[in-house]
């Protein structure tokens, strides 16, 4: 029986799985029996790769954009078409008008979308984990120069901030969890719905939705004072002590309890709690990625692992790599004119992601002897996207009229659906690399058939967040004509005239470059399953002060507060209409177990058991909205309305909604007229606005947790 090793990536839960085959037939299992973790879509690879409803062949739309008339076309016609529309573009208007929308984790190929773009001499590229781990990483940056990842083998205490974990969401972790709680260990969840995980909890804190940056004032008030920090650490690491103290004295637990609608007492509690514990970890989670004060509440867990001392023990600060290349170094950053990187969209109002915030690192990196790395985690480096789709839509300050949609479905995956609608609109070129007709593929020019995890060879850098490569094979043959972004990238290069930056022929060169610095091949790691990549700048601090800031110089910098706050969330639409127009407090998440982000709502297997999008109410709430059970119903803010199905659920707070995210129906009629197979009826992004207001000052990125208010009634 022949055995083979690669990492799932239906979801980013990065399981490692094997496949055994027995002549045609395959079984999908964990990769090793240390960690028995896999769910119930990693078997499902044969019924995504063969679905009826895939795209296999190039497409190209021959009627109006948005009206999704498609008709197939060789590889060579659609890359030929595509280089050519693409120059007159870059004539007309300069290759800052083309974008890149891109969801760099379904892919494994990191780095080389940036590396194209900077050849072309664009900066303009978003990746919708800008709203997920990508904003994490720059706040990281600005505190340690790094990331910081959480030892999950020895930690004591995990605080957790709306994490709930189970063996359909990430199951890795799921495990872990588990076996940190069999050993003993403390958990500190936060979340105001009562969840599983929740349940499980030593502590429960049912803190109002986006009120977390004021929790975790009101904790490092009671760390500092109280005496409870590490004073050596401090001392020696830390610059900004006195500065942070003086400010997280305006939040006494007492302030912070009603802010959030909690316990003072639970506050200092679970504050002692977690500073006198031997091994804390506050594990990363998308909770903090996506609210109006993003950077305040990163920047204060950053904080409070510094403080309490926990950092290079229980949550290590890894570096960049001068061993084989990073997704960052391929991108070869400094081939961007520097003409061109000062018109990133959006550098002068949210600039946290951007160039503008990146260079200032500039100095320290060349100090510490580490390559310049704009993109950590590969992910971060990236324009404003309500910037972005202003520009699309032809609101300035120049004019955008080419954009690459990647493995990404960028109408569903920011705020204001509508308003990315428009932008794509008003494009001379979309151009979209995908295995499904999606809501953002139906308005492209070209739709490009992919192939799928399980059909390709993968060298995986762990976003370059780990000191390891690994080798991920392909299971089966991509199907139909679907092929990998690396060909696509290399048949653009070769096209418009620098194919000398793209010299491999295919991806299996492009991997044997990268690991020649460690001495290997592909062929060689593929023997091996992984090889080592030692970060350069493990425990050091590549601030620019080589100290953790605890108030961040990049932040002054930029002109933003160097300290943490909290801000109350805005709804100025709210506010204009009438008291109790919009009674309900709304977030969008907690995950569905069986589909992922906008993905798999096609796969019957999985569809069957999470037919119809819910939203979730307090069974009280809904008896005064006289809601029954699984009744359609219309949820509606002052910005756009959905349709739902309701659940009445315990667990949801009173006065709160939970909507979900990423619901369309592949079976839905297709095109702009129709509604985009549902996407504009039933995707959270149609409730929440990317205005100005609703965005994370310092990064721009939307707030969808909290803070916006919803009526709801039967449909
Ligand atoms: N099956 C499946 N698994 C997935 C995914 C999927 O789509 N499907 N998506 C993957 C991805 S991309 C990600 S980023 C992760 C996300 O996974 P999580 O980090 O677990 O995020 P959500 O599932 O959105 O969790 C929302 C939880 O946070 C709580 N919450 C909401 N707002 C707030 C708030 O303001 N403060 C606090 N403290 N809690 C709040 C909610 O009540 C809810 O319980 O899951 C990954 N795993
Ligand atoms: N409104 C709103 N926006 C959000 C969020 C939210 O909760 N609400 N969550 C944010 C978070 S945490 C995340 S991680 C992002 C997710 O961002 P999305 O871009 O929505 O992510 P997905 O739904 O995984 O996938 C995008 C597309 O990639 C395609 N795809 C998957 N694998 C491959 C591949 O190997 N090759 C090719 N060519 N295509 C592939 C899928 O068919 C899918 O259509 O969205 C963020 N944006
Ligand atoms: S949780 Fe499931 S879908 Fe996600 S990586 Fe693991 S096996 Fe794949
Ligand atoms: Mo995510």
């Amino acid at each position: 029986m022949e055995t083979k090793y690669s990492t799932c990536a239906f979801c980013d839960g990065r399981c490692a799985v094997k496949a055994e085959f027995d002549g045609e037939r395959m079984r999908v299992l964990p990769a090793s029996p240390d960690v028995p973790a896999i769910c119930s879509k990693a078997g499902l690879i044969d019924e995504y790769r063969l679905h009826p409803d895939r795209v296999t062949v190039p497409l190209k739309n021959v009627g109006a954009r948005g009206e999704a008339q498609w008709r197939e076309v060789g590889w060579d016609q659609a890359l030929d078409e595509i280089a050519e529309r693409l120059q007159a573009v870059v004539a007309h208007y300069g290759p800052e008008a083309v974008a890149f929308a891109e969801m760099p984790t379904n892919m494994g190929f990191g780095g080389i979308t940036r590396r194209f773009m900077n050849c072309l001499g664009t900066p303009n590229y978003t990746a919708a984990t800008q709203l997920c781990m990508g904003n994490t990483a720059q706040v990281h940056r600005a505190t340690y120069g790094w990331f910081a990842s959480a030892d999950w083998a020895h930690a004591d205490c995990i605080v957790y901030f709306g994490q709930d974990r189970d063996g359909e969401r990430w199951p890795v972790e799921y495990l872990a969890l588990g076996a940190a709680l069999d050993r003993g260990a403390v958990l500190i969840e936060v979340d105001p719905r009562e969840t599983d995980t929740a349940k499980r909890a030593d502590y429960h804190l049912r803190i109002r939705y986006g009120t977390d940056a004021a929790l975790l004032l009101g904790w490092i008030n009671v760390v500092i004072e109280e005496g409870l920090y590490d004073r050596a650490f401090v001392e020696g690491s830390c610059i900004g002590f006195e500065e942070l103290a003086a400010r997280v004295a305006e939040y006494p637990p007492e302030r912070v309890a009603e802010i959030c609608g909690i316990d003072a007492e639970l506050v200092r509690e679970t504050a002692h709690v977690y500073a006198r514990s031997q091994a804390a970890i506050i594990p990363w989670g998308v909770v903090g990625d996506m609210q109006r004060n993003s950077t305040s509440m990163l920047r204060c867990q950053c904080i409070l692992r510094a403080i309490c001392g926990f950092l290079n023990k229980s949550e290590t600060v890894f570096g960049p790599s001068l061993g084989g290349l990073t997704n960052a170094q391929l991108a070869a950053f400094d081939l961007l004119p520097p003409e061109k990187r000062v018109l990133q969209l959006g550098r002068d109002i949210h600039p946290l992601l951007t160039f503008e915030a990146s260079d200032l690192y500039r100095e320290a990196n060349a100090r510490e002897g580490v390559p310049y790395e704009p993109d950590i985690l590969g992910e971060s480096c990236a324009c404003d996207p309500a910037a972005l789709f202003a520009a699309m839509r032809g609101e300035g300050p120049y004019p955008v009229k080419a954009v690459f949609s990647v493995a990404n479905n960028t109408v569903m995956s920011y705020a204001g659906q509508q308003g990315i609608v428009d932008g794509f609109m008003n494009q001379d070129l979309v151009v979209a690399f995908e295995h499904w007709m999606t809501p953002t593929a139906q308005l492209a020019d070209y739709v490009l058939p992919g192939d799928m995890w399980a059909e390709r060879d993968v060298l995986g850098s762990q976003f370059d967040s780990a000191p390891f490569f690994s080798c991920g094979q392909a299971f089966r043959e991509p199907v139909g004509a679907c092929k990998n972004w690396y060909y696509v990238v290399k048949g653009l290069a070769d096209r418009l005239g620098f194919a000398e930056r793209f010299p491999w022929r295919d991806e299996h060169e492009l991997y044997d470059y990268r690991l020649a610095p460690l001495g290997l091949t592909w062929d060689e790691l593929v023997e091996q399953g992984r090889a080592k990549n030692d970060p350069v700048a493990l425990g050091r601090f590549v601030t620019p002060s080589g100290k953790v800031e605890l108030a961040s110089s990049v932040l002054a910098d930029l002109g933003f507060d160097p300290l943490p706050s909290y801000e109350e969330p805005a709804d100025p639409g709210r506010d204009a209409c009438p008291a109790g127009t919009y009674p309900y407090e709304v977030f969008a998440g907690f995950r569905e177990r069986k589909s992922y982000n906008t993905n798999l709502h096609q796969i019957e297997a999985l569809r069957s058991q999470e037919p119809e999008p819910q939203f979730f109410i307090n069974p009280a709430d809904a008896a005064g909205e006289g809601v029954a059970d699984g009744a359609w119903c219309v949820v509606e803010t002052a910005y756009g309305q959905v349709e739902l199905l309701s659940k009445l659920d315990e667990a949801q707070p009173a006065g709160t909604l939970r909507v979900p995210h990423g619901w369309w129906k592949p079976e839905a009629a297709q095109g702009v007229a129709a509604g985009l197979s549902a996407a504009n009826l039933h995707n959270d992004g149609m409730l929440f606005p990317d205005a100005d207001w609703n965005l994370d000052p310092a990064q721009g990125v939307p707030n969808l947790r909290g803070g916006i208010h919803a009526r709801v009634r039967a449909r």
